[in-house]
């Protein structure tokens, strides 16, 4: 029997809002914390559960504040990539870069850590942006009979795209549960472009109701 692998993407305390238990992340997704308790009850539902941490050292080039005169939101080239420029966020070792207080990690059977070079991004949870270099999950997945990858977290349109992109490219099933993710949104539009890229690659992009029944119920 194939195994399903949930992998939960960046639900880190930069990438969401304030909430009574913290301040507003450097890169706050709308609603962000919004995806908290549905992702803790579908990681009841999975053999392995991943989760990725953007994390950055604190001259990533990736910030806006590396290249003097430019602004947060503007795109530039990086080594030949396009690259949007963030805000600082998600810095090794800060409280930004943590999970988020809800999240249940007790949950989570293995972190993959992303961003770590200062001169590229890295959207996905399998490759840097420029598909250089490779992080161990892919072979980690498939050592442990991972046919099916489900995607949650944040952003729609950044990481979860790119994890999910990926993900079918390296030959997994791909479900994006698109109610326990949510959009950064820089153009109102990017979320359902986003969604009709994964789709395209031949993701399902799905309800959280609509899982499989073969996942077992909570
Ligand atoms: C992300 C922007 C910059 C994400 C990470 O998690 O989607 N977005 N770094
Ligand atoms: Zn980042």
């Amino acid at each position: 029997m194939s195994a399903n692998a949930l992998i939960v993407v960046d639900m880190q305390n930069d990438f969401t809002p304030a909430t009574d238990r913290k301040p507003a992340g450097a890169l706050a997704v709308p609603q962000g914390n919004d995806v908290v308790p549905l992702i803790n009850s579908l990681m009841d539902r999975f053999d392995l559960v991943v989760a990725t941490q953007d994390w950055h050292p604190p001259d990533h080039l990736s910030f806006a504040s590396q290249h003097p005169g430019r602004k947060v939101g503007e795109v530039i080239e990086l080594d030949g990539l396009t690259q949007v420029l963030w805000p600082d966020h998600c810095v090794q070792e800060t409280p930004g870069a943590a999970f988020v207080p809800d999240l249940e990690t007790h949950k989570i059977d293995h972190v993959v850590r992303k961003g770590t070079d200062r001169h590229i991004d890295s959207y996905s949870a399998f490759f840097d942006n420029g598909r250089r270099k490779a992080t161990n999950l892919a072979r980690f997945l498939r050592e442990r009979d991972i046919a099916n990858v489900y995607v949650a977290g944040l952003a729609t349109d950044y990481c979860v795209k790119a994890t999910a992109l990926d993900a079918r490219r390296l030959g997994f099933n791909v479900y994006v549960v698109r109610d326990a993710c949510r959009a950064v949104n820089l153009k109102p539009t990017d979320e359902e472009e986003a969604i009709q890229a994964m789709r395209e690659a031949g993701a399902k992009v799905m309800h959280s109701s609509e899982l499989p029944s073969t996942l077992p119920a909570v």
